[in-house]
C-alpha cells in the first residue's frame, strides 16, 4: 500500500512538473489549448527551452534559424585604402574617393570624399536567401565620366553564426580593407 502511495505521489509530480515546463516554455512546440471533446495527450518534453522568434525548434530539439524568417541586412561601413590599385589618388588633386555600395539590385547613396564612408542602408532578406544564395556586393567610388571600381563584385554568405552575432566584416575585398555588414530580424 504503501509503495502505491509512493508511485501516485511520484506521477502526480511528474505531471506537475511537466506542465510547469510546458508552461514556461511558449512559443515552441504545439500549445493548442484544445477546445472540448477529450483532454489531447501530453506535448512531448521540450527540449528547446525559449527560442528566438527567428528560430523554430526541430524534431531533434535544436533551436535553428528559421529559413523563412526574415532580415534587414544593412551596409554599415567600409574603410578604404589611401590610393587606387596603381598607386594613384581616387581622384584629381589628391582628392578622396566618393564611395557607393551597389547591393543585389539596390544602390546605396555616395558618401562624398571619404575613405572611412557609413551608409547604414540596405534591404531585407530571408535567411534562406542570405545563408544559401548569398548577395552580390561592390563597392565604387563615383565619378562624373567612369566609377572608379573599389572592390568587388563579390558574393557574400554570411553563416548562422554570423546571422546571430549580428554583423560580418569582409576584409580586403579590392582597395576596401573592411566592409561591415549588419545583420537585424524584422
Ligand atoms: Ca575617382
Ligand atoms: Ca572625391
Amino acid at each position: 500500500m504503501k509503495t502505491r502511495i509512493t508511485h501516485f505521489k511520484q506521477s502526480l509530480f511528474a505531471g506537475l512538473f511537466g506542465l510547469a515546463l510546458s508552461t514556461a516554455a511558449p512559443g515552441c512546440g504545439n500549445t493548442d489549448p484544445g477546445t472540448g471533446g477529450p483532454p489531447p495527450p501530453p506535448p512531448p518534453p521540450n527540449k528547446c527551452g525559449s527560442c528566438a522568434r527567428y528560430e523554430s525548434c526541430t524534431s531533434s530539439g535544436m533551436c535553428a534559424i528559421n529559413a523563412n524568417s526574415t532580415w534587414f541586412l544593412s551596409i554599415d561601413s567600409a574603410t578604404i585604402t589611401s590610393t587606387k590599385p596603381d598607386g594613384s589618388a581616387w581622384d584629381a588633386l589628391g582628392g578622396a574617393p566618393d564611395p557607393f555600395v551597389q547591393l543585389d539590385s539596390k544602390r546605396t547613396s555616395t558618401k562624398q570624399d571619404t575613405f572611412t564612408p557609413t551608409w547604414q542602408e540596405g534591404s531585407t532578406y530571408t535567411a534562406n536567401n542570405l545563408l544559401v544564395q548569398g548577395v552580390s556586393v561592390s563597392l565604387f567610388d563615383e565619378d562624373v565620366a567612369a566609377n572608379d571600381p573599389i572592390g568587388g563584385p563579390t558574393t557574400i554568405r554570411p553563416t548562422e553564426a554570423d546571422l546571430r552575432g549580428g554583423i560580418l566584416t569582409v576584409r580586403n575585398l579590392g582597395q576596401a580593407q573592411t566592409l561591415t555588414l549588419t545583420f537585424t530580424p524584422q
